[in-house]
């Protein structure tokens, strides 16, 4: 079969690339080109430059796959993104990203590309995990290995907050403008956060450059939503019979897509408000609701399918009785939410319900059970200690942390960047036979509040006797 490409004779009514790429100039450089970036923020971009002109072609950069980039090169930087919904399949090329490198095995094209002041904006999507952010105290994590790689070679970075610290750096020798940095991680007040970070390793450099960066720079906050799931053989398979042409990239994902985001960009940004993207003055309250009830609710399916053997949210969702705990779990986090200018939260957890339950989608709960120890804290614990303060009720986040270790309980390896302290901590959990006093001895898993409150120990211990017991019927 022929490879997907610009001259693929392509079957069909597909909705080709209305960009011709050669002519579009690079105006914003992406970190992280996996599936997520590539049926998101590519997808506004393309529309937005569709629509409103600009030169906002996307120059990708994988900071650790060379695959991904090869397949693009070998593709002439297209792929498709099947569209899963309730009226059948749909699909498009997608031509927003114009050029791609792997960091790892050209670094100098990266910074390159940072120092060239055609890039306006640098945006990121490398995972909750790659910030190196030390949760206890918000700032850098010193042990982390990037940070700690980049905090001795700042000139030869290799993680994500060294490639955007050393990109400024260039930027601020050159007598030029800083790029604005857009973060497009699940974190709370993300672009505050890399901020911080970002200044963080400035200052050790060199003060005056974390000055600069402070007064010159943005940061603005987003939030991201659009279920992706890891791209399988049978998505490639689907993508050919519908194309008429291979493409190793290929990928599916739901109709839902969502991206709000706040205007405070120094060099200009596409006009993503045409394809679709929401701008506000204040993120806060929308990812908030985002991080608590969708992906809250995400690391409660996640947990329970794979402690009952459910490989698909869909399955988790099929079960009445799982479905129940969902729903009760997002109606217990939505009282931690404060109020979201434009949204309903009761039709939005109607919504959630029926993308989780979507049969054409395939997602995987092993997918979201990875990394707990970088999502729990934003989507559990975070409404667990407002629920406490509050005097409400927790029952139901202490039923997912309770799921979430009974999870690590039963594991002999795992997806964690803390895993090897997490399986000790199981390890020793057995042979005291109390369940959750060794995870209570991990620096900083657990928030101090949570950690010393008598009432949320005792919430978790009964949550994971209960999930013993149902488990063992
Ligand atoms: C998921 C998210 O893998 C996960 O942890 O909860 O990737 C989720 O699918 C997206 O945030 C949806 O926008």
């Amino acid at each position: 079969m022929q490879r997907l490409s610009k001259h693929a004779l392509l079957s069909g009514a597909i909705k080709k690339s209305a960009l011709d790429q050669a002519r579009i100039k690079p105006g914003i450089l992406h970190i992280g080109i996996g599936a997520f970036h590539r049926a998101h923020q590519a997808i506004y971009t393309e529309d937005a430059m569709a629509k409103s002109g600009g030169d906002w072609g996307i120059v990708g950069v994988s900071l650790r796959s060379r695959e991904i980039v090869d397949d693009l090169e070998t593709q002439d930087m297209l792929y498709s993104v099947t569209t899963r919904g309730a009226e059948g399949d749909s699909v498009r090329i997608v031509g927003s990203i114009i050029s791609a490198h792997a960091a790892s095995v050209d670094p100098q094209a990266v910074l390159d590309h940072l120092a060239d002041p055609r890039i306006r904006i640098v945006s990121l999507t490398v995972t909750e995990k790659a910030y190196g952010l030390d949760a206890a105290s918000g700032g850098l994590d010193p042990n982390h290995p990037a940070i700690a790689h980049d905090l001795q070679s700042p000139e030869s970075p290799v993680g994500a907050i060294g490639y955007v610290v050393e990109g400024l750096a260039r930027r601020r020798s050159a007598g030029e403008k800083p790029f604005t940095v857009l973060c497009c991680d699940n974190l709370p007040s993300n672009g505050d956060v890399v901020k911080r970070l970002v200044l963080d390793m400035a200052r050790t450099r060199d003060a005056a450059l974390a000055e600069w960066i402070e007064q010159e720079g943005a940061f603005p906050n987003t939030m991201v939503d659009r279920i992706v799931p890891a791209a399988t053989q049978e998505t490639r398979d689907r993508a050919a019979a519908l194309l008429g042409a291979e493409d190793r990239l290929a990928l599916e994902s739901e109709e839902f897509t969502q991206w709000v985001i706040e205007d405070h960009f120094v060099s200009g940004r596409p006009d993503w408000e045409s394809a679709g993207a929401l701008f506000v003055k204040d993120v806060a309250p929308y990812e908030k609701m985002k991080l608590r009830l969708l992906n809250g609710a995400h690391s409660l399916i996640a947990y329970l399918g794979q402690l009952h053997g459910l490989d698909y949210v869909r399955d988790v969702m099929a079960v009445p009785a799982h479905a129940a705990r969902v729903r009760r779990h997002m109606e217990a986090a939505a009282k931690t939410l404060d109020p979201v200018p434009g949204i309903e939260i009761s039709g939005y957890i109607e919504q959630l319900l029926t993308r989780f339950a979507s049969p054409a989608i395939a997602h995987r709960t092993a997918q979201i059970a990875m990394d707990g120890t970088q999502k729990m804290p934003q989507r559990i614990f975070a409404p667990t200690v407002d629920m406490l303060s509050a005097g409400g009720e927790i029952t139901s986040f202490a039923f997912v942390t309770a799921l979430w270790l009974t999870f690590i309980l039963r594991q002999d390896s795992l997806n964690d960047p803390r895993a090897a302290e997490l399986l000790a901590a199981a390890q020793e959990a057995g042979n005291k036979g109390d369940p959750l006093l060794p995870f209570l001895d991990l620096p900083g898993l657990f928030p101090a509040v949570l950690k010393d409150n008598p009432l949320w120990q005792s919430a978790v211990r009964d949550e994971m006797t209960a999930i013993a017991t149902e488990l063992n019927r």
